[in-house]
C-alpha cells in the first residue's frame, strides 16, 4: 500500500512531462520496418520533451545501430527504457550521513529555485529516519527568508538557529554549529540565500559559511547540494555548470518537477554535470521529496 502511495506521487508529479512522453511512447509501439523517417520522428520527438541535445542523439544513433532496416513488433519499447536509464544518474542513497556526529548540509542555488522548501521537506525525510534535526537560516538577504524557515520548523517541531535580517549568514553558521554540537543534534541543514554564479559577493559568502562549518564540525560539510527548478529545463544545467566552477556539490535536489513539462531535461545531467540527482520535488507540502530513483522515472514517464 505504501508503495502504491509513492509510486503514483512520481506518476503525478511528472504528469506534464509525460504528457510529451506519450507521444515517444506511441512511436514505439509501430510495428514495421524501421526507416530514416522513423528516426526523425523520434529525434524531432525527444526534442520537444526537452531531453536536450546530447541524450536525443545518443538514443537515435543507438535506436538506428540497433534497428534500422529491421522489421519490429513493439520490442524498441524495452530498449529505448533501458537507454534512457543509462543516461540517467545512478540510483540514489539519500543523503550520505557521517557515521558519527553530527552530519551537515549545505543548501545552495539561484534565487526561487526551491532551496528553502526543499530544506523543510528535507528536515522531514530526515526527522524519518530517526534523526534530529537543526536548521541554520543563512538566507539573512530577505526578511520573508527567515520567516519562511520559521514557520516550517515550527510545522516540523525542529530547532532553528536564526538572527535578525541583514546579520552576517556566517555568524548565524557558526551559531547554527555551535547550537547543534552543545544539544546533539543529529543533522544541521543551513539555508543560503539565492545567489547567480556571476554574483561575485554572494558566492564568498557561501564560501565563507563552507568554511565555518569546516572548522566547526569534524567533516562538514557533508553533503552541498545545489538545488535546480526543474521548470527552467536545459537553462536549469546551464546553471549548475556555472555553479559547480565556484562550488563543489555533492549532489542535486531536482525541485518542481511537478510543474513543468521539462522533466526530460533530467537525461542530461549526468553528461554535463556529472553530479547525482539525489532528490526530486514533486510538489510544495512536506511530503513532496523523493529519492531519485531512475529505474522507476523512466517506467512512469512511459506509464499511461
Ligand atoms: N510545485 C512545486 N513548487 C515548489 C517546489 N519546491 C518549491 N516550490 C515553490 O517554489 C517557490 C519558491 O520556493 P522557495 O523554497 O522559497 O525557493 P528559494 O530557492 O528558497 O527562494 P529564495 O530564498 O527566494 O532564493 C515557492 O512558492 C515554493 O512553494 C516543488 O517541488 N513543486
Ligand atoms: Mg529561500
Amino acid at each position: 500500500m505504501v508503495f502504491g502511495a509513492l509510486f503514483s506521487k512520481i506518476k503525478q508529479g511528472l504528469a506534464k512531462t509525460r504528457s510529451l512522453f506519450s507521444s515517444i511512447a506511441q512511436l514505439f509501439s509501430f510495428k514495421g520496418r524501421v526507416d530514416q523517417k522513423f528516426l526523425d520522428e523520434l529525434e524531432k520527438r525527444l526534442y520537444l520533451a526537452d531531453v536536450g541535445t546530447y541524450a536525443t542523439q545518443e538514443i537515435v544513433t543507438r535506436v538506428k545501430q540497433a534497428y534500422l532496416d529491421k522489421e519490429v513488433t513493439g520490442e524498441m519499447v524495452a530498449f529505448v527504457k533501458d537507454q534512457l536509464r543509462s543516461l540517467l544518474t545512478a540510483e540514489s542513497q539519500g543523503i550520505a550521513f557521517a557515521p558519527s556526529g553530527p552530519t551537515v548540509i549545505l543548501v545552495a542555488g539561484v534565487n526561487g529555485a526551491g532551496k528553502t522548501t526543499s530544506i523543510a521537506k528535507l528536515a522531514k525525510y530526515c526527522q524519518g529516519q530517526g534523526k534530529t534535526v537543526c536548521v541554520a537560516a543563512c538566507d539573512t538577504f530577505r526578511a520573508a527568508a527567515v520567516e519562511q524557515l520559521t514557520i516550517w520548523s515550527q510545522r516540523l517541531g525542529c530547532e532553528i538557529v536564526k538572527n535578525q535580517q541583514g546579520s552576517d549568514p556566517a555568524s548565524v553558521a557558526h551559531d547554527a554549529c555551535e547550537r547543534t554540537k552543545a544539544r546533539n543534534f543529529d543533522v544541521l541543514i543551513v539555508d543560503t540565500a539565492g545567489r547567480l554564479h556571476t554574483q561575485t559577493h554572494l558566492m564568498k559568502e557561501l564560501d565563507k559559511i563552507r568554511r565555518i562549518v569546516i572548522k566547526q564540525i569534524p567533516g562538514a560539510p557533508h553533503e552541498v547540494l545545489l538545488v535546480l527548478d526543474a521548470t527552467a529545463g536545459q537553462n536549469a544545467i546551464l546553471q549548475a555548470e556555472n555553479f559547480k566552477k565556484t562550488i563543489a556539490c555533492t549532489g542535486i535536489i531536482l525541485a518542481k518537477l511537478d510543474g513543468t513539462a521539462k522533466g526530460g531535461a533530467i537525461f542530461g545531467i549526468k553528461q554535463k554535470l556529472d553530479m547525482p540527482v539525489k532528490f526530486v520535488g514533486l510538489g510544495e507540502g512536506l511530503d513532496d521529496l523523493e529519492v531519485f530513483n531512475p529505474t522507476e522515472y523512466v517506467e512512469k514517464l512511459f506509464e499511461d
